[in-house]
């Protein structure tokens, strides 16, 4: 391929110049360089549009200024509506590979033995617009386009494994919902509370659901540490025509991680795109995130159940315990957008599109999705042609008699726009090569039907999975929650009929914070399996510390570059990255580089603090609040030379079990980096509901 000087500059700028991937190779000829040109005008003549035409230099602007009147005419219409839910969201390509022969199971090209794809990654949050705030608490998306050899294969899901309702009928009233209140005009910033809890009243199928949203999952710390799920059952059909049911994850290497509330809103004031920015600079960093595509596997025996499990019913998971997940593949995202507008923003994700291998089931919020999707994107982007934007595009050529139609952008050759037909247009392919079913057959009587669901099991399995400190924070988040609904009816239907159903303890809890009459104590004899299985637990387990950031305080005369190069050494090798926090920015007197001051950052945006010093020219409130904020967020906290003062002043014990360290650079460097790695956080620093609420 022949390429310009210019893109050859945008590809060694972005890292393209030896691409293996085909679907970067297919971007490189769409990549414009404006930068050092000659401005011209949208025909292309030379003009230079910095100052208006005018009847002499105090004159009125001329009408015949056509020059800038385009460019104006473009600019007020530089925006296209922002996605009626998901609006807020970023994302980057990368690619996936399979990790064995799966055809057995699937003739999808992209689970084939050893095959790699291109993919692009969106991430968003569901309520917040375009202006929010992405750590919010609210669920994630997670949409995941692979650019396979048999076309694209979209993988539309969210980080948490089920949904609020199981008819696609009720969406629209869903997100009204949970959408800033229709006569108010508010919260634009996260989920309604009224409007929400009123719905969620009223369908209580979405319980387990809505306390996914409401436990430490429902705010995770950015997304490398989330999990995607595919939520509905979908089907593999092999080249012999054989069907297995199966549900879909992404289960990150990193592990998952939570921010707890106090700090999500903080963070939400002082960088509301914490998210993309963890993003971007982890890929640009060369911290390439990865996670493990896990598939259950369901035998298709014609009745959509599993061990009593209704696999229609996306309110519901399959917990690992009853059907473990086996690795099909890994991804890994490895290259930023170059264009925001023209890649996150345009790229348009529909559960309808897979390939031969993947089909549906009758599940009847998939079932609308498969056409909700396609429509708003025509919607959106403004044309039925948005399969044809660059980012959209398959790397497999599209052959079809869709024609003509806004912004048409490909010149089609020969006559013919229909088929079959004789005089040579495209061929048809085997009607059952794409969408095959198996042997489902159909037989049904026409009917409005409730979707039927056990509506509180998993909600008290998953509430019962829960250690103490999950369950306060989660008690605290329905507290929040129901403490800011305006209507004391919905407040005391929502703890009597569904938290009530749930657990008893859990509604005299969150009744207690509320003001609401305690619901009478009854012990449940309801025999509940807990499954702790890891799609549920945040902040467990061994985690990676790769791309965590650590503060590092420091003044004018203590931490020296002996004690920070020492900090680096044990920090480097596991990809943990520091900051040095002091009264002021630039070279301090010890000769160490701060990059931030107490006034251009905060507690909130490290994971843990290494106190090296903080007294010269720091006002004592500022110093007493990063460090206490970030003890109350229950992150490990260590001291060092002189910090250990500070520690004590401050009324904290050196106490490893509580996650507070003091000793020399080296030392306190590996547990800090222990601490991280396991449990993460210290969330037994804060107190627990008193026993006697539930007795
Ligand atoms: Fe949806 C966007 C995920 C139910 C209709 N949805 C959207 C996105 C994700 C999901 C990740 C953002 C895609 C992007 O980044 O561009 N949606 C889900 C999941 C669901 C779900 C996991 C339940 C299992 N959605 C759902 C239903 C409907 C929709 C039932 C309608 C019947 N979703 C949409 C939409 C959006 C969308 C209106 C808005 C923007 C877009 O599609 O591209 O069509």
């Amino acid at each position: 391929m022949l390429l310009s000087t210019a893109s050859c500059f945008i590809l060694a700028f972005t890292g393209l110049a030896f691409s293996q991937s085909p679907k970067q190779d297919q971007l490189q000829p769409f990549l414009q360089d404006t930068l050092g040109q000659i401005e011209t005008t949208d025909n292309g003549a030379q003009d230079n549009t910095a100052n208006s035409l005018r009847a002499g230099p105090r004159g009125h602007v001329l009408l015949e200024d056509t020059t800038v009147r385009k460019k104006m005419i473009h600019f007020d219409r530089e925006r296209q509506p922002e996605r009626v839910v998901h609006a807020l969201g970023h994302g980057a390509y990368g690619t996936f590979e399979s990790s064995g022969d799966w055809s057995n199971i699937t003739s999808a090209c992209w689970l084939q033995n050893n095959v790699t794809s291109d993919v692009f990654v969106r991430f968003s949050v569901v309520v917040a617009g375009m202006g929010g705030s992405e750590v919010g608490r609210d669920t994630h998306g997670f949409a995941t386009k692979i650019y396979s050899q048999c076309g694209n294969q979209d993988l539309v899901g969210n980080h948490l494994p089920s949904f609020f309702i199981n008819d696609g009928a009720l969406f629209p009233d869903l997100v009204h919902a949970v959408k800033a209140e229709a006569d108010k005009g508010f919260p634009t910033g996260g989920t309604a509370h009224t409007t929400a809890y009123d719905f969620f009243t009223q369908r209580p199928e979405g319980s387990y659901q809505l306390m996914n949203v409401l436990s430490d999952l429902g705010i995770p710390r950015d997304v490398r540490h989330i999990a995607g799920a595919g939520v509905h059952t979908y089907r593999f059909i092999n080249d012999a025509g054989e069907s297995t049911l199966f549900k879909w994850y992404w289960q990150p290497q990193l592990g998952l991680r939570s921010l707890v509330y106090d700090e999500a809103t903080k963070i939400a004031g002082k960088n509301n795109n914490f998210q993309r920015v963890d993003l971007f600079n982890s890929i640009a960093a060369g911290l390439f995130p990865k996670w493990d595509l896990l598939i259950q596997l369901f035998p298709d025996d014609g009745t959509y159940m599993f061990k009593g499990i209704d696999l229609l019913d996306p309110t519901k998971v399959v917990p690992n315990e009853l059907n473990k997940p086996l690795k099909f593949g890994t991804m890994t995202l490895n290259r930023n957008p170059t264009n925001f507008f023209s890649e996150p923003e345009s790229i348009a994700f529909a559960p309808s599109n897979v390939v031969r291998g993947v089909t549906f089931v009758p599940d009847a919020l998939l079932q609308w999705r498969l056409m909700s999707y396609d429509d708003t994107h025509t919607h959106r982007l403004g044309s039925p042609n948005n399969y044809l934007l660059p980012v959209n595009r398959p790397v497999t050529p599209v052959n079809n008699n869709f024609r003509d139609g806004y912004m048409q952008p490909e010149i089609y050759v020969g006559a013919s726009t229909s088929s079959p037909d004789g005089i040579g247009g495209v061929i048809g392919a085997n009607a059952a090569s794409t969408l095959d079913y198996g042997n489902e057959t159909i037989n049904g009587a026409i009917g409005r039907y409730n979707v039927i669901s056990d509506d509180f099991t998993q909600a008290t399995s998953f509430w019962n999975s829960l250690d103490p400190y999950a369950q306060q924070h989660t008690v605290d988040a329905y507290r929040f929650e129901l403490g800011n609904v305006a209507n004391s009816t919905v407040v005391s239907t929502y703890i009597n009929e569904i938290l009530n159903s749930i657990d008893n303890c859990l509604a005299r809890r969150v009744a207690f914070g509320v003001g609401a009459p305690l619901p009478t104590i009854s012990k449940s004899n309801k025999s509940i399996p807990v499954y702790p299985s890891e799609f549920k637990l945040a902040n467990q387990g061994k985690l990676s510390v790769e791309g965590l950031v650590v503060g590092i305080l420091a003044d004018d005369n203590s931490l020296s570059v002996a004690e920070l190069s020492s900090l680096q050494a044990s920090f480097a090798p596991l990809s943990v990255m520091f900051q040095v926090v002091a009264p002021h920015q630039g070279l301090l007197n010890t000769g160490v580089l701060a990059n931030s001051s107490y006034i251009t950052t905060s507690s909130i945006f490290y994971d843990a603090i290494v106190i090296g010093g903080a007294e010269t020219a720091t006002p004592r409130d500022t110093l007493t609040t990063f460090v206490m904020e970030a003890f109350g967020h229950g992150k490990p906290i260590a001291a060092i030379g002189n910090g250990a003062g500070i520690l004590s002043d401050l009324g904290l014990k050196v106490d490893s079990s509580m996650g507070l360290f003091a000793g020399g650079a080296a030392d306190v460097a590996g547990q800090i980096v222990q601490a991280l790695m396991s449990p993460g956080r210290f969330p037994q620093r804060n107190p627990l509901d008193s026993p006697s609420l539930c007795k």
